[in-house]
């Protein structure tokens, strides 16, 4: 039998040989962040209250023993999983996970000091940070509205605490080094039939001008807003939807797009959208998920369409443009092995990508020669992947295939 050193050799001739360098592979994958996203750790719970309860049309199911009961535990669980997790990582954190020395602060008085510790755990772990402001869980929303509420009190709350939390954004950029994106997911919609679409999404255009009116250096900060079809709740109507971002986004240029893999029909895919972005030289920021049946937040597998995604984003030239993170959140599973699987498969669909033979397809689109095109996709799924994969994790200090055995 092979060693690993062989295997990979093996694998790098046989890629060598339809015109891929995996040495290039390799480095370019090591180098793309991957914001991996905090709340899978606890069911999207925080720290403001450890028995709080998730609210905004989200949901985790299952009951599996191990959530974390406390901050210590939160981040030792959270350890645990990075230390799974090859490749430069980026963690992506809600203003929920805020330190606040036990005093009360609610959302519309955050402040940068309450994610000190973050940024000394970064730091810690060679990680880059982004940023969520919490627009729900909390009494504010329980009327299924917030930045785009009638009421201009619960409207100006939810304001404040946008603008707070894009700060906590550039204080992160600026202490890391590393760009912080801050990712606004609003929950506002109706369950049922819904009279006037219009006058909600403009105030949420209008919440949102002033949420973004500072300017905020882009080297730090910048800001993303989420698009979404339906939640429980607001099957009718969101008033954030995809069509209103796009078109917010295109019209103010104060913020950027993000996708999420569950914020859509059925048979709708981001990876198709991706192109049609990068083609008006936006910015994207996705959140790659796992919807089954309806937007449930699976953990993330090595399936078509998250290899669909990350092949868009490689074969636009987009790596860099395009912000990857993930969002899922399985509470029937070890949570710790959740996050793992999910992060390990976004970078794994990364490499595949990676590892296309993209010069060769390419050429023969051009050519028209859609024959051989056809051919070379579909020789590229039987490819080596695992031995490259398994050389990735090596040469990062991470455990390859039998990660798992680390659980116990
Ligand atoms: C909800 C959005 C949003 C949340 C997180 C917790 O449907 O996908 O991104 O999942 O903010
Ligand atoms: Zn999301």
């Amino acid at each position: 039998m092979m060693d690993g050193n062989g295997n990979y050799q093996a694998a790098r001739e046989a890629y060598a040989a339809i015109g891929v360098d995996t040495e290039k592979a390799l480095k370019t994958l090591k180098e793309t962040p991957i914001s991996v996203h905090c709340w899978q750790i606890d069911d999207v719970t925080g720290f403001e209250n450890f028995d709080s309860v998730l609210t905004g049309g989200v949901a985790v199911t299952g009951s599996a023993p191990g959530k974390p009961k406390n901050r210590d535990e939160f981040l030792s669980h959270l350890t645990r999983a990075l230390d799974l997790i090859p490749g430069a990582t980026k963690l992506a954190l809600h203003a929920i996970y805020l330190d606040t020395d036990g005093a009360k602060v609610d959302r519309d008085a955050i402040e940068p000091r309450h994610f000190d510790f973050w940024v000394d755990y970064a730091k810690r772990q060679g990680i880059g940070l982004d940023f969520n402001p919490t627009y729900f869980s909390h009494p504010l929303s329980d009327s299924g509205f917030t930045l785009a509420s009638a009421d201009a009190h619960i409207r100006d709350f939810w304001i404040e605490h946008g603008k707070r939390s894009r700060k906590v954004g550039a204080f992160f950029g600026q202490a890391l080094g590393q760009v912080c994106v801050t990712n606004h997911w609003v929950i506002d919609g109706y369950k049922d039939f819904t009279v006037d679409k219009l006058a909600p999404r403009e105030r949420l255009a209008q919440s949102f001008d002033q949420i973004f009116a500072e300017p905020v250096d882009r080297r730090h900060n910048i800001d993303a807003v989420e698009s979404k079809l339906f939640g429980i709740g607001s099957e009718t109507y969101v008033v954030g939807s995809h069509e209103f971002y796009t078109n917010y986004v295109a019209d103010r240029k104060n913020c950027i797009l993000c996708m999420d893999a569950g914020h859509f029909h059925p048979t709708e895919a981001v990876s198709a959208k991706i192109s049609s972005y990068l083609a008006f030289g936006h910015e994207l920021m996705l959140h790659v998920s796992r919807p089954v049946r309806w937007d449930s937040d699976h953990v993330v597998a090595l399936d078509d369409e998250t290899r669909a995604i990350m092949q868009e984003i490689v074969n636009c030239g987009g790596l860099g443009r395009v912000h990857i993170g993930l969002d899922f959140f399985d509470g029937s599973l070890n949570r710790i092995a959740a996050l793992a699987i999910g992060a390990r498969n976004a970078r794994k669909a990364l490499l595949a990508a990676l590892l296309s033979p993209l010069d060769t397809l390419r050429r023969a689109e051009n050519e028209g020669d859609l024959t051989l095109r056809l051919a070379l996709l579909e020789e590229c799924k039987t490819m080596p992947l695992g031995y490259v994969w398994d050389r990735f994790c090596e040469t990062e200090g991470k455990p390859g295939a039998d990660w798992f055995k680390r659980l116990v």
